[in-house]
């Protein structure tokens, strides 16, 4: 059986119809994809208090030290938007220790670095998006301040309750200082 030649117009309509499932699937896909990463977002920041930052070993403890590495904002509301506390970073030793990078344990928690010669930051979760690297030198007897900003709305209505964030501090010879922050998040 011989087919018909198709006309232009009929092969400009077969490809329109095409173009159209196509478009139509890839917001399909899109919209997958979107779930999907929304979701394992959500259950990274349920996770990280348990098993990424369950603690440095002791062999691996910087020489910097900070006078209080926990701060408690106790009720937070919501609706009052972002809370930060600034902790003091203190190099007790007789030579210089620079700060390679500072992590935190969760997409809702930035860290900022603040010095004389400035403010660096922010420094958020690793492996969310790029965290550059710190490079701030402090000097023996000198500080610099750490910045922790918590946003309570970062994680939708989904975010009540009890929460516990991390802030991880490498330094030029891989030992760690880490900061932690909680709060009892309200509507
Ligand atoms: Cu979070």
């Amino acid at each position: 059986m011989r087919r018909e030649p198709l006309s232009f117009e009929g092969f400009l309509l077969v490809k329109l119809i095409y173009m159209k499932q196509i478009i139509v699937w890839l917001v399909i896909v899109t919209i997958l994809l979107g779930i999907i990463f929304w979701s394992r977002s959500i259950n990274i920041s349920t996770q990280s208090a348990t098993n990424i930052w369950s603690g440095i070993s002791s062999d691996n403890l910087s020489d910097l030290v900070v006078k209080n590495s926990l701060y408690d904002f106790g009720s937070i509301k919501m609706s009052d938007g972002d809370v930060d506390h600034t902790f003091t970073i203190v190099n007790p030793t007789d030579h210089d220790i620079k700060v390679d990078w500072l992590y935190t344990s969760c997409m809702c928690t930035n860290a900022f670095l603040e010095s004389s010669s400035g403010e660096k930051g922010p420094f958020g979760m690793e492996g969310m998006g790029y965290v550059p690297p710190v490079n701030e030198i402090i000097k023996p007897g000198g500080s610099v301040d750490v910045r922790v900003v918590y946003d309570p709305n970062a994680h939708g209505p989904a975010g009540v309750g009890t929460i516990d964030r991390f802030v991880m501090l490498t330094d030029d010879q891989g030992r760690q200082l880490q900061l932690e922050i909680r709060a009892i998040v309200t509507p």
